[in-house]
């Protein structure tokens, strides 16, 4: 049986929830971190000294961070179209997982989650808002053209990547800011949408995040 500590509404426990059930793969998933705290014990604290969230564990095995995560599910559990063998298939996927951590979900969260969700309405400024939507529009234009190519980043199935990739575009599309016009990434989030562990794991409210 394999643990998950961290919170439902943590978008990073959310690549590490959707992988497991896209690999059906049996796990629990225990509440820690945000309004349920235990991640400042010392038992916590062994696990992931960073003291955040998520945590796995896999028998003997203990790993924190939640792409390191997807990639090691990928690579035990997953099948070829989820975790290609070769190197040199599985590194251009492998190249969007980390862009879309670095690049694309660095400008989301520090340029628009916090200004539109962590700071409270009264004291939001919409020009900084209007700013981070500007500096979202290239990243969005970039994926953009790259999901021109297939349905999923590694062709017909979902791979490790699509789930890196495809976690952020939940907060993406339900934040209200300026999008650009991107018919790809329009297509494939509706198709990510159309699975049940995307809908389950990802499409959780981030409404109890806001700051009041
Ligand atoms: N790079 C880490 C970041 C982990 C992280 O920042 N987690 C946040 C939640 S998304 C956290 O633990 N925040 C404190 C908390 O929830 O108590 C990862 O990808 O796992």
């Amino acid at each position: 049986m394999i643990t998950v500590y961290g919170r439902a509404t943590s978008m990073n426990v959310q690549y590490v929830m959707w992988a497991l059930a896209e690999l059906e793969l049996a796990h629990e998933r225990l509440d820690y971190g945000g309004a349920f705290g235990r991640t400042d014990s010392d038992e916590y604290g062994r696990m992931n000294p960073n003291r955040l969230v998520p945590t796995l564990v896999d028998g003997d095995l203990t790993l924190w961070e939640s792409a390191a995560i997807v990639r090691y599910l990928g690579a035990r559990y997953g099948s070829e179209a989820f975790w290609p063998a070769d190197p040199a298939a599985r590194a251009p996927l492998d190249m969007w997982a980390e862009w879309i951590k670095t690049a694309f979900s660095h400008v989301l969260l520090m340029d628009l989650f916090v200004p539109l969700v962590r700071v409270r309405e009264a004291d939001r400024d919409p020009s900084a808002v209007a700013a981070g939507a500007e500096r979202m529009k290239p990243l969005a234009r970039m994926l953009d053209e790259r999901l021109a190519q297939a349905p999923f980043l590694g062709g017909e199935h979902v791979s490790f990547a699509d789930i890196i990739v495809g976690t952020p575009l939940y907060r993406y599309y339900t934040m209200e800011f300026e999008r650009a016009s991107t018919p790809n990434l329009d297509a494939y989030y509706a198709r990510l949408n159309e699975r049940p562990a995307f809908r389950d794991h990802v499409m959780v409210s981030f409404e109890s995040l806001r700051a009041r």
